[in-house]
């Protein structure tokens, strides 16, 4: 397969996130990238590549320009309060909640971090917005060597990039999450021709962010399988009730799982959603591929094994779609390598 993957990720390297009232390690690092890249190149098959320039143009029809502003010039006026800064990562210190005002921007900086971000979880330090915008390159290039298939291209790529992307908004960060990537893949499959398109979130985590950016349009399905947002991040969106609104009603699918969820379970969410994406008419999937439902993963609950992603590739192979497949998360760093490969051999198969 076609793997386009971010060369400049690890420029983006959080040290500390918030977890209970201490500063922990941050569990989303750039050994994960390096432990799937290891392994794809051990298994011989696919073919790697560099992004070219982000495409902004397609960013900027996911993201306000307002957030992106922000995310450009955050690190250099964290600086600018105080020259320590360059020694800590930025994380908000206010959440402007119901009955705050959303009309105004504060000058002030720490006022904007609480603004543009909706947990203390995501650290952004100096070279965030540089592995972001990289993120979204290898998005663009991988959706739209796919959108060529029909003259002969790709069935299927991959864009292998971190930070992840399904929990950002069009105006907010979080989650780990700054650009939206598999939001961006979605958007150049459909600058590319496709009149329809579907982004099948596989994350242990709902896809917040995938879900608010696309939940008034009909032209982008969006479906998500993840832990029950009862009692699983993020907590506040994702469940089975949001079906859309506008010209988006009916074109949003929520399959929440309890915790301690194995793979006979699960595969019965999958193909259920792969019988909506079919119903839908789409003409290209993006797979939202987070690797958190794997049984080693520490921050999750799902009981998938190694040998279940062979299977899940196989299913979503099945589906007969034009594929672009966009990392998210997942923590079980070492065995990261194995699960991904394993996906995209069934999907291969
Ligand atoms: C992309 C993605 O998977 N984002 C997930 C963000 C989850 N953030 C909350 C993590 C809280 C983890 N705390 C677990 C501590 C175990 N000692
Ligand atoms: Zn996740």
């Amino acid at each position: 397969m076609l793997i386009i993957h971010n060369p400049l990720h690890s420029l983006h390297r959080g040290r500390q996130e918030m977890f209970r009232g201490r500063l922990v390690p941050c569990h989303e690092q750039p050994d994960r990238l390096e432990f799937i890249l290891e392994e794809l190149r051990a298994r011989r098959q696919h073919e790697l590549q560099a992004p070219g320039e982000a495409d902004m143009a397609v960013v900027r029809r996911i993201h306000t320009t307002p957030y992106l502003d922000f995310l450009t010039n955050a690190w250099s006026e964290w600086v600018a309060l105080d020259p320590a800064n360059a020694e800590l990562d930025v994380l908000p210190s206010i959440a402007p909640v119901r009955s705050f005002r959303t009309d105004v921007l504060p000058t002030n900086f720490a006022a904007r971090v609480g603004r543009y971000s909706f947990d203390t979880g995501s650290p952004l330090m100096a070279g965030t917005w540089a592995a972001a915008q990289s993120g979204a390159a290898c998005a663009i290039d991988a959706a739209r060597a796919v959108a060529r298939s029909s003259s002969g291209g790709r069935r299927a790529a991959m864009a292998l990039t971190r930070p992840p992307g399904h929990h950002a908004g069009a105006d907010f960060y979080g989650g780990y999450c700054f650009l939206n990537n598999s939001a961006i893949a979605a958007q150049a499959l459909l600058d590319a021709g496709a009149k329809r398109v579907a982004v099948l979130d596989v994350d242990y985590h709902h896809g917040n962010g995938t879900q608010s950016i696309f939940y008034e349009r009909a032209d982008v399905l969006t479906v998500s399988l993840h832990g029950d947002p009862m009692t699983e991040y993020p907590f506040y969106l994702g469940y089975a009730d949001e079906t859309g609104a506008g010209a988006g009603a009916g074109w949003n699918l929520n399959l929440p799982m309890p915790g301690g969820t194995a793979f006979a379970v699960w595969k019965e969410a999958l193909d259920a959603a792969l019988r909506r994406i079919s119903e839908g008419g789409a003409e290209a999937l993006v797979v939202a591929l987070g690797l958190d439902t794997f049984e080693g993963d520490p921050i999750s609950s799902f009981k998938l094994t190694s040998a279940d992603y062979l299977r899940m590739g196989e299913a979503l192979a099945a589906a007969g779609l034009p594929t672009v497949f966009v990392t998210e998360g997942g923590y079980a760093a070492r065995e990261l390598g194995v699960n991904v490969a394993n996906v995209l051999e069934g999907f291969e198969a």
